[in-house]
């Protein structure tokens, strides 16, 4: 066991770059939502691969943004905290987006002084004259070696990528036992299958002033009975979240609840309620309850 290699091998990048997708990739199972809006990904997430020579601790984190309220404060927490524990980073960006914005990151990354790679995704997107130009203009920041093409969503180039990741961990003893997937407990994969649909379903400030809980997971042989708390930060969008006749409501419970039988592989029944918690997401007592780092 003298050579074991393992490390937290950590992703960063601005919202919806792919940083979720990307862990599902590599891990081969859904265990980070993804959606097509921005900031779905509200709280650090460890996805492991675990092998008899090497265990990888991926990290799933927020999108790097500008805080404007307590928890986007929280959500910064979290990425600060990946920074500091990272053996290696994964710093993830767009085929299409414009150099500028990344570089103050990528300096910091530098000064790290550990393996780290600049991860160009969703290549599908472009034309190989495209990925070209761009992988030259990151050329002038970056040496070679580190840059990666790839599409998470398409599973390119993620093969060569674990190869890669593989190569450069630290020799170091596994720091989890070998059958754990995630470090998140069924009850919160189950929430955050809930949070996803409310992110696919609703527009504008819905998604945002959310937050699930289940509060009951109750598993027996054939079934698993989840009962969750959806809370809201204003009374107003109590209704607009059970909709008329309780049917987006229902919606949810019923789209959320196929993927949880999906995942735990087993019936689920599942019941929903809707709370107020008057600006929840300003307040660091309730973003504490809800399990943020603050
Ligand atoms: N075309 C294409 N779309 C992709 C690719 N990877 C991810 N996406 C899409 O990009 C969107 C955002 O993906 P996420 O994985 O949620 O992005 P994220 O970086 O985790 O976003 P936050 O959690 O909000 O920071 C989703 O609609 C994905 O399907 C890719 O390789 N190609
Ligand atoms: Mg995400």
């Amino acid at each position: 066991m003298g050579d074991f290699k393992s490390g937290f091998v950590n992703i960063f990048g601005y919202p919806n770059v792919g940083k979720s997708t990307l862990i599902n990739a590599l891990i081969g199972e859904e265990i980070s939502i993804v959606t097509q809006k921005v900031q779905t990904t509200r709280q650090r997430l460890l996805g492991l691969i675990t092998t008899k020579s090497f265990q990888i601790v991926l990290s799933d984190t927020p999108g790097i943004l500008e805080p404007k309220y307590e928890l986007q404060k929280a959500m910064m927490a979290d990425i600060e905290s990946a920074f500091e524990d990272a053996d290696m980073i994964l710093y993830l960006t767009e085929i299409n987006d414009h150099l500028e914005k990344h570089l103050p990151y990528l300096e910091k990354i530098k000064k790290l002084h550990i393996p780290y790679y600049l991860l160009i995704n969703k290549i599908d997107l472009g034309e190989q004259k495209k990925l070209e130009q761009k992988i030259t203009e990151w050329e002038a920041h970056v040496e070679k070696k580190h840059i990666v093409p790839l599409s998470a969503l398409h599973k390119f180039n993620i093969i060569a990528l674990l190869d890669e990741i593989k190569k450069n961990l630290p020799v170091h003893a596994a720091y989890y036992d070998d059958d754990i997937l995630t470090d998140k407990s069924e009850r919160y994969i189950a929430s955050e299958m809930i949070r996803k649909q409310i992110f696919l379903k609703y527009e504008q400030e819905i998604p945002y002033s959310c937050e699930v809980v289940v509060t009951s997971f109750k598993e027996e042989e054939k079934i698993i009975y989840i009962n969750a708390d959806i809370y809201v930060s204003r009374r107003t969008q109590k209704p607009i979240l059970i909709g008329k006749g309780g049917k987006m409501l229902k919606e949810v419970g019923t789209e959320s609840r196929l993927e949880m039988e999906m995942f735990f592989n087993k019936k689920v029944y599942l019941e929903l309620y809707v709370r107020i918690k008057e600006n929840w997401r300003d307040k660091p007592n309730d973003l504490r309850r809800f399990g943020y780092n603050k």
